[in-house]
């Protein structure tokens, strides 16, 4: 058996499946295929049914039902719920985080971290259902008191991207579901296996403890299916994940029929590298930064901007730290760097190369296209870096792939000014043992993003913390903290246990 069929019958997966589901049942809806290609070896992995209108409209009257059952269930014992999909998620670690790997190109051991990613949440959303607190506060009549309660949403559609195939969908996901909301997710149509073995991973956990279909749902397509989430009424939130173009068109169809939006889109991500830095911890978090999922992450880093009395150093030890670098098949452990998702993103890598170069960077490692033996896909490009100037065109766009932009300061001022100046605001660091210049970086006239570090990369968030960031990132937060809130609807209650109706503010109103 290939590694492939091993995988698909491990997840009880076939290479032709349906894309549309309201829980352990698939509606067999007939229309167009969308090809799962691994960019590891361009095999054709699977065959997903496209979700047509007429299903989607039936999947979301069935989540309506469903969710007139689910946001009467107690909030603790839907964290149960999820707690056992917590449980399924451990058993399948390897199998999923193997098929993550080969379907989205990232290293295995960065396919066991999404999956891990998703256990954590999982962890933390059962907690947090029995947390789900409102506040009370003096009411200023007598014999009234005032409270507030967080109810659930209704629907929530989330839309995610290939490069987290399964994590930020778990994260919108379990929160969501604790909060007593059902879920309808539109994955990225690159990535339609690993969709489906998680929608049947938790519609399996949901059938087994009796609750109807139409908790997860699932649709497969592009972004005509995107679309109809956006536009649909009887969604009352939409969190989406991916670039900026996305978010934009979804923020402007969700709010032109006042729904909520929840957006996490490009980054921009810079280390500042201070002269008072632990060099090796700087280097270290940058590389794993710049490479790891070949660049391909919302906080990959795409920015160094380094003082100008450590600079050669850095650039030194960057050269070094990246001719160590292997790159080639992400399921053998021995490779740090696997495929780029598909060729367009390969000619988006060299289109931006190529621009960088007119504008007058100059090359640090080269950039380039693997080809021969183990590089068949054609999805293999050389991470690079470049010296540039700060205020290069490209420097300021968000380039899904592994280039690193260096660049030399003089005053800490002057790093934080070059660190903001880009539209984006997803995460940031500052590498420095100093901490007057550390807590400045964290200060209100330092960092503007969502995420800001010391001693550690852009990449590689916990799930404990809310994620998210400003500007053309779009502003939302998911997974922990308490964004939970953006799931629910607040209620504030006033109650009189007295036997007289005074008004509020002193008014009198006698008749
Ligand atoms: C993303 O790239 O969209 O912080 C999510 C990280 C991961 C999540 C990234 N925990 O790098």
């Amino acid at each position: 058996m290939n590694l492939l069929q091993a995988l698909l019958s491990n997840l009880g997966l076939s290479s032709e499946n349906m894309g549309t589901s309201s829980g352990k049942s698939w509606y067999p809806t007939t229309g167009d295929y969308l090809e799962s290609y691994s960019p590891v070896d361009g095999k054709l992995i699977a065959k997903v049914i496209q979700t047509d209108w007429k299903s989607y409209d039936r999947l979301l009257s069935d989540l309506q039902m469903a969710f007139t059952t689910w946001r009467d269930v107690p909030a603790p014992r839907r964290g149960e719920i999820v707690r056992q999909i917590g449980m399924a998620l451990r058993e399948k670690k390897e199998d999923l985080g193997r098929l993550v790997s080969y379907e989205m190109g990232k290293s295995y051991q960065e396919g066991l971290g999404e999956v891990q990613e998703m256990i954590d949440i999982c962890d933390f959303a059962v907690g947090l259902s029995r947390q789900l607190y409102g506040l009370t506060m003096p009411s200023e009549r007598v014999n009234h008191t005032m409270m507030e309660q967080w109810h659930p949403l209704g629907i929530v559609g989330i839309i995610s991207a290939f490069n987290f195939p399964v994590a930020v969908w778990s994260w919108n996901a379990m929160i969501s579901w604790v909060c007593g909301n059902v879920c309808v997710w539109k994955p990225s149509e690159k990535t339609p296996l690993t969709a489906i073995s998680c929608q049947k991973i938790a519609g399996e956990v949901f059938a087994q403890n009796g609750f109807p279909e139409g908790i997860s749902g699932l649709i497969c397509g592009g972004a005509d299916v995107g679309a109809w989430l956006a536009e649909d009424t009887r969604i009352q939130l939409v969190s989406a994940t991916g670039s900026t173009r996305m978010g934009k068109s979804v923020a402007v169809a969700v709010a032109s029929r006042l729904g909520k939006t929840i957006l996490e889109l490009g980054g921009n991500n810079a280390i500042i590298i201070t002269p008072n830095a632990d060099l090796d911890i700087a280097t270290r978090g940058a590389v794993f930064g710049a490479v790891g999922t070949a660049g391909q992450r919302c906080t990959s880093t795409r920015r160094l901007i380094v003082h100008e009395d450590v600079y050669e150093a850095v650039k030194k030890r960057l050269v070094s730290a990246y001719a160590q670098l292997k790159i080639g098949n992400p399921l053998e452990e021995s490779n740090h760097m696997g495929p780029l998702i598909d060729q367009e993103a390969v000619g988006q890598y060299l289109a931006a190369v190529e621009e960088v170069e007119k504008e007058g960077a100059q090359v640090v490692v080269a950039p380039g296209v693997l080809d021969g033996s183990g590089f068949e896909s054609g999805c293999y490009v050389l991470p690079c870096i470049f010296e540039v100037e700060p205020h290069y065109r490209m420097v300021k766009e968000e380039t899904f792939a592994p280039i690193l932009y260096l660049m030399k300061y003089r005053s800490l001022e002057e790093a934080i000014h070059i660190h903001n100046d880009v539209p984006q605001g997803l995460s940031s660091a500052i590498m420095s043992t100093d901490v007057r210049e550390s807590y400045r970086f964290l200060s209100a006239a330092g960092s503007d993003c969502g995420i800001a570090n010391v001693n550690i990369g852009t990449s590689g968030a916990e799930i404990g913390g809310a994620f998210g960031g400003e500007k053309e990132t779009g502003g939302g937060r998911e997974s922990g903290s308490d964004a939970w809130k953006a799931y629910m609807r607040r209620q504030t209650n006033t109650i009189n246990y007295g036997n007289q109706l005074p008004l509020a503010q002193g008014i009198r109103f006698d008749t």
